[in-house]
């Protein structure tokens, strides 16, 4: 399929234009061969949702937000699908904090595709990236996600961590950082161990996101309040029971 076979007002237009995505940039080597089966996961969970930001998600991505503005040394990890999803998103969301990015893969980890990710991440605004030649390892993870930047993830307190589904926020955890996850899946083994998870589209969530750090720069006391009221539990509850709600609509 090429763009020109998606008519714009195709229903799914927005859906096909970013598969078509995906799909282009497993031939680019930027996109791991598995990422379009991530894609799907994610579009799976979309239809659960209504393919909407839920109302509930809102105090996810503002208390994100304040989290990632009172942190010393905030990082974004960036994988192949964030790279090609949300690219001039992540460098302005990074701007905005500021935040580093760092690329991060699972796939495939050569220096090859760690320089093209950091180049794409450039051609898109970004003024440096993190994690080529890493020299740092997350402790108990064996993965190629171990491997990350000493002058990035090693040092950071906050880690915003974009689609994945593994072992690694629990590392990152037990290594005494705070992690804000981006999945759609809220029983992910990442949704369920990070700090804050934000059950959203990345496409959608990350320039949310970014609208919040902006108003939260201007109310630092309530972006303490968000944190300290921050309630993790009843943030999954609240999706569970907004999907819920769904599926019983269509009984
Ligand atoms: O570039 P690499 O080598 O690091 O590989 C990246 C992928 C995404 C292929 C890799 O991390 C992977 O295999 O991820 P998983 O285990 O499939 O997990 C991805 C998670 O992200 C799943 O829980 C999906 O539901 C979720 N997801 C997929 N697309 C989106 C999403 N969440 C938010 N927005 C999306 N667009």
């Amino acid at each position: 399929m090429s763009s020109s076979d998606i008519p714009s007002n195709h229903p799914r237009a927005l859906s096909l234009a970013l598969r078509k995505r995906i799909e282009d940039h497993v031939e680019t080597g930027l996109v791991a061969k598995a990422g379009p089966i991530a894609h799907g996961r994610g579009e799976a969970f979309d239809y659960l949702i209504g393919e909407q930001t839920l109302p509930c998600v809102l105090n996810d991505i503002e208390t994100a937000a304040a989290l990632l503005l009172k942190a010393k040394h905030p990082v974004i990890s960036v994988n192949g699908n964030a790279a090609v999803l949300v690219p001039t998103e992540l460098v302005a969301l990074a701007a905005a904090i500021p935040a580093k990015l760092e690329v991060n893969v699972f796939y495939g980890r050569t220096f090859e595709r760690e320089k093209m990710l950091a180049a794409h991440l450039m051609q898109h605004g970004a003024k440096e990236v993190l994690g080529i030649h890493t020299e740092a390892k997350v402790p108990n993870l064996h993965s190629a996600r171990q491997h990350v930047d000493i002058n990035g993830i090693a040092q950071a307190d906050v880690v915003l961590v974009p689609l994945e589904d593994g072992d690694r926020t629990k590392a990152l955890i037990d290594w005494g950082k705070k992690v804000i996850s981006i999945d759609l899946n809220p029983f992910s083994r990442t949704a369920r161990d990070s700090t804050i998870n934000i059950c959203d589209n990345i496409v959608r969530c990350v320039p949310e996101l970014t609208k919040a750090i902006q108003l939260l720069k201007a109310d630092s006391a309530k972006a303490e309040k968000l944190i300290a009221g921050y309630d993790k539990t009843q943030s999954t509850k609240n999706i569970i029971q907004a999907i819920q709600v769904r599926l019983n609509f269509f009984q």
